[in-house]
């Protein structure tokens, strides 16, 4: 057996984070090696990414595990938010800053590219919610120069960088809004129609793989370290939601999910996809999950509402921890109505306590204070609002599939937020299970080991297995 340590990267839109997992004497045990905050600013043209800084802080990441891992490591997982990508030039190198999805060139795209192909017919290829952040609207709003360039999804990117071969993991690539929607007997290909529609060439496509494929061997810099001798890339659910959902370690089918950071992913794991009227109609997903399941949910909006209204506070001299703020929401008293958190506006960056009382305004219904001495009010009301939607949303799944929900997962930072899994399960009824914080991480290395050491054929869900396995034996702190 090889003993050597595997290595999880996870992207999230406000932080980074390396993390590795060692087999002790106590058995696997997995540490956070490196964390570095992330973000979008803005630049003259549109919000971006800074891939440079991303590059930087996960070479940092890296070298500090091979120092630790003197055992050596086997290999390294990439998994990150979906949708966003960078254009390749000739040299393999990117052409420009990644946009961020939040940027709004989109919307002029989303118009264009419905007239061509309409919403309807996407979502009959794709099966998957149609949004203005995926991929194909983003790639549809390059120059005609850039649409002709390949591209990567950002996780597929770095592993590439790493020395791997480019590829498409289809968990993600099921969020491009571009992959035909997996049936019984295909696991779901690019979209001759879509392809052709956004002025794509095939040859700018990448080449699709399963969650769990072994892309190539580390090279470069970072293989002159000892530890990275013969170090294998892979791409796991490159999808962070894909990721999370794959630690779940439940075989009863009476669970649902929130993944809960910047977005709240609400809904229940599916084996085929549910492409019904009802599902269309509300807009609900269906992206491909590890083990050949769907993950069928709706994206509502998460604590990106809080952590906006938090940077605007700061930019007024008022700095407010997170904790110390759900606290005091705990004890402020709540307006009788809720906040529509999937209005589009509040997908937007910047002024987020003022774009909520636009919203009221637009009701006629009371605004609230935006002064940060009455953050806590704000607070308890995003949370009340965000519940409630995530009851009206869980109804829904239960009417369109036919299961009766029992337990809720949550997982990702959002679940460290004891008020809002109260509100939780208040609004929803069911029996909140909190997962944990670093379940995309889990989920990552799930895959890998569900890959390099396989178990029996019969399992349905070998990943979760694996999580499973990990979860019982300590591995997670
Ligand atoms: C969560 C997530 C969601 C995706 C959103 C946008 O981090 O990956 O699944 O819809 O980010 O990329």
């Amino acid at each position: 057996t090889d003993l050597r340590a595997l290595v999880a990267i996870d992207l999230g839109a406000e932080s980074c984070r390396v993390s590795l997992m060692r087999w002790t004497g106590l058995g696997p045990r997995i540490e956070l090696v490196h964390r570095f905050p992330n973000g979008a600013s803005e630049t003259a043209d549109g919000l971006h990414w800074n891939l440079e800084r991303i590059m930087v802080g996960l070479d940092l990441g890296l070298r500090k595990a091979a120092q630790i891992a003197t055992e050596g490591i086997r290999s390294i997982a990439i998994d990150g938010w979906g949708v966003d990508y960078v254009r390749l030039g000739a040299d393999g190198k990117p052409v420009a800053e990644p946009f961020c999805y939040r940027d709004e060139r989109t919307v002029v795209a989303e118009h264009t590219l419905n007239a061509r192909l309409s919403p309807e017919r996407m979502r009959e290829i794709t099966g998957i919610g149609i949004l203005r952040i995926n991929t194909a609207y983003q790639l549809f709003a390059d120059s005609a120069e850039l649409r002709a360039l390949p591209w990567l999804n950002l996780p597929e990117y770095i592993l590439y960088a790493l020395g791997g071969r480019p590829v498409s993991e289809r968990t993600l690539a099921s969020h491009t809004q571009m992959l035909s929607m997996p049936t019984p007997t295909s696991h779901g290909e690019w979209s001759e129609e879509i392809v052709r529609e956004l002025d794509v060439p095939a040859s700018a496509m990448p080449e699709l793989v399963d969650p769990g494929t072994d892309v190539g061997q580390l090279t470069g810099p970072l293989a002159e370290l000892p530890a990275f001798a013969n170090t294998r890339l892979i791409a796991p659910c490159t999808h962070d939601t894909a990721s999370a959902i794959a630690a779940i370690p439940d075989a009863a089918d009476d669970w649902a999910y929130i993944s809960s950071g910047t977005w709240s992913l609400v809904g229940a794991l599916l084996l085929e996809p549910n492409n019904a009227a009802r599902a269309r109609e509300e807009n609900f997903t269906n992206l491909i999950g590890a083990d050949n399941t769907i993950c069928f949910h709706k994206n509502v909006n998460g604590m990106w509402l809080l952590r906006q209204c938090m940077e605007t506070w700061a930019a007024e001299g008022a700095t407010i921890e997170i904790g110390a703020l759900v606290e005091a929401a705990a004890q402020a008293s709540v307006p009788a109505y809720v906040l529509d958190v999937d209005d589009p506006d509040l997908l937007l960056s910047g002024r987020m306590p003022q774009r909520i009382n636009a919203q009221l305004h637009r009701r006629n219904l009371p605004e609230l204070s935006t002064h940060p001495d009455d953050a806590p009010a704000m607070a308890a009301f995003l949370f009340q609002s965000l519940a409630a939607r995530y009851g009206v949303v869980l109804r829904s799944v239960q009417e369109i599939t036919g299961k009766t929900f029992r337990k809720l997962y949550i997982m990702g930072g959002g679940s460290q937020n004891q008020l809002l899994n109260r509100l939780t399960a208040e609004a929803t009824g069911l029996e909140v299970i909190r997962a944990g914080t670093e379940c995309s991480t889990l989920g990552n290395f799930a895959v890998q080991l569900s890959t390099l050491e396989p178990k029996a054929a019969t399992e349905t869900r070998p990943s979760a297995r694996w999580a499973a396995t990990l979860r019982d034996m300590g591995a997670i702190s």
